[in-house]
């Protein structure tokens, strides 16, 4: 299937593809989380929920593969580099108890996917223990095991999670296509930079496009 995208129109086989969303999280995206208590707007990130619902709705029923991703640490941070726990002064380290559990730590209420995204039955749950979805996780060889060739990514932060995950699939020989609205940052600019600067240069990471491009894609295949 042909999706029209920057900078030039992205093609794609469903049987070799995945939706990767990335860390749709209740700590980065409800009010009063983590993401909030650290001062920013997550009305921002609110706002892209209904668009990936409507492409998770649309990969589903044409039978696609879905992986979700989690920032998650492991209950003793064994995984945690003391680098990651001890930059900057939040008031809330990793592992602390923050509004909605200990931050980003694995199976604490803030770090479950938010209800409207849930994973259902059959789709790839990967807690990854730093921004990038490949580092420390075994991604890769699951989706050589599926044949997956091509990756279609959503979810949040743009400049951070889902920018690190993109640049490592494409390191890793993936096609690579970023759902422009379908991703969100705490710092809009961030986000127009990362777009930008993914598919600039003939596509140096990937391509960009919107979420309605992908669905007139997807739908004959429906
Ligand atoms: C993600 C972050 N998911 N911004 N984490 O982007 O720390």
């Amino acid at each position: 299937m042909q999706t029209a995208a920057q900078p030039f129109p992205y093609e794609c086989d469903l049987a070799h593809s995945a939706l990767v969303i990335i860390d749709m999280q209740r700590d980065f995206i409800e009010p009063g989380g983590f993401g909030e208590s650290l001062g920013n707007n997550v009305a921002l990130l609110e706002a892209i929920v209904p668009a990936c619902q409507a492409v998770l709705h649309a990969w589903r029923t044409a039978g696609g593969l879905v992986v979700h991703t989690r920032e998650a640490h492991a209950a003793d941070l064994s995984d945690c580099p003391p680098a990651k726990r001890l930059r900057g002064n939040p008031t809330w380290r990793i592992g602390d108890v923050g509004p909605m559990g200990r931050i980003l730590v694995a199976g604490e209420p803030g770090n479950q996917i938010i209800p409207a995204l849930a994973p259902i039955e059959g789709e790839i749950v990967i807690d990854k223990p730093g921004k990038g979805a490949f580092y420390a996780t075994g991604l890769h060889e699951t989706l050589q095991q599926a044949g997956i060739t091509h990756l279609v990514f959503m979810g949040v932060t743009t400049e951070v999670c889902v920018q690190t995950s993109m640049r490592e699939a494409n390191d890793r020989g993936y096609d690579c296509l970023l759902l422009e609205d379908c991703t969100e940052s705490y710092f809009p600019h961030f986000k127009a930079a990362t777009v930008e600067m993914l598919h600039a240069q003939g596509g140096i990471i990937g391509w960009t496009a919107t979420s309605g491009s992908l669905l007139a894609a997807l739908a004959p295949t429906r």
